[in-house]
């Protein structure tokens, strides 16, 4: 373990030494969330699927950094033993970006999401993350106006975001609409449509489509090159045998977000809420596709980063 300052940051980062390794050499890091972890599965479910995110980056030919806070630092790489952790202890709150500051000042556990991930990703110098699903535009943000912090990030924080686009439970035309309007790059690795998760589609077309990882790893630094201080977004859709029918899990969404009006779920909680309630009403099917798409982003996270790694070398 190496605590570094931060060179601009006075957050203390605790960096794993292959962490700290990798980004000294150049090497492709890909930095996750581990909200996922804390608020995604069961105990020892998530662990084990942390696991498998973890060993799935590495498959794609990077090194993984998962994200948490521990007693007023970051941590940039978890070991098996934190990962234990995180997984194992019940009630670590979730921290988004606004967060942030309260929970490192306060110390103790946080759970980051894709949002203050970035945060840390960012300071760590890490120009890669992964996350099966963003958070985005809820349904029926016009009145409740519950637009994912997520969101907000990606116009802030300078990494590529590799994803399978978002969950059905959000308005995905809004959330597309809102990328558009923040000069957010959505950029269709290999697929024509903006993937659902773990749906193949989400019925909306991309904006752009590249099939080629260096191509892709070039558009991520022009961007950056163009002054733009902003993600850009890269989506891979689940592979075909795991993926679900985005027509069979609709009635189950619509019955969710209602059962979360009734029972008066407010902010921070919606996500977690109605991803559970689809996920019961869908049983194994949605756990067992829920798995794939993660691993999937992982793989394809890893994959990209190593090209964006090999593209820097030859083009610096
Ligand atoms: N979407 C998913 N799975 C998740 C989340 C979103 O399919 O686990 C989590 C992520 O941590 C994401 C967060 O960053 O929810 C967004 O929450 P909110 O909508 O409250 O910003
Ligand atoms: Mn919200």
């Amino acid at each position: 373990m190496t605590t570094q300052p931060g060179a601009h940051s006075p957050v203390p980062l605790v960096f794993t030494d292959e962490v700290a390794a990798a980004l000294a050499a150049g090497d492709p890091v890909v930095a996750l969330e581990s909200n996922v972890i804390t608020h995604g599965l069961p105990y020892p479910d998530n662990a084990a699927t942390a696991r498998k995110v973890e060993e799935a980056v590495r498959v794609g030919g990077a090194v993984p950094a998962t994200i948490g806070i521990d007693g007023g630092r970051i941590l940039v790489g978890m070991t098996d033993k934190d990962i234990e952790r995180f997984a194992a202890t019940a009630g670590i709150p979730k921290v988004s970006s606004r967060d942030l500051p309260v929970v490192l000042a306060a110390g103790g556990l946080g759970a980051t999401t894709v949002a203050s991930s970035l945060v840390a990703a960012e300071l760590a110098g890490i120009a890669f993350f992964a996350s099966a699903g963003i958070g985005g535009v809820h349904r029926g943000a016009e009145t409740t106006m519950d637009i994912s912090s997520d969101l907000i990030q990606f116009t802030r924080s300078k990494v590529a975001v590799v994803c399978a686009g978002a969950k059905k439970i959000l308005d995905l035309g809004l959330t597309m609409e809102f990328l558009e309007t923040h000069c957010v790059p959505v950029i269709s690795y290999g697929f024509d449509d903006f993937p659902a998760f773990y749906c193949r589609s989400s019925g909306l077309r991309a904006p752009h489509r590249l099939d080629d990882e260096a191509l892709i790893a070039r558009a991520v630094d022009t961007h950056w090159g163009l002054g733009n201080d902003s993600a850009v977004l890269i989506t891979s859709p689940t592979t075909q045998e795991d993926a679900i029918d985005g027509d069979q899990i609709e009635a189950a969404i619509a019955e969710a977000l209602a059962a979360a009006e009734r029972d008066g779920i407010r902010g921070g909680a919606v996500t977690k809420y109605v991803m559970r309630a689809v996920d019961r009403a869908t049983e194994g099917r949605s756990a067992q596709a829920n798995m794939a798409v993660l691993v999937h982003t992982a793989e394809v996270g890893g994959r990209l980063a190593a090209a964006h790694a090999e593209y820097r070398r030859e083009n610096r």
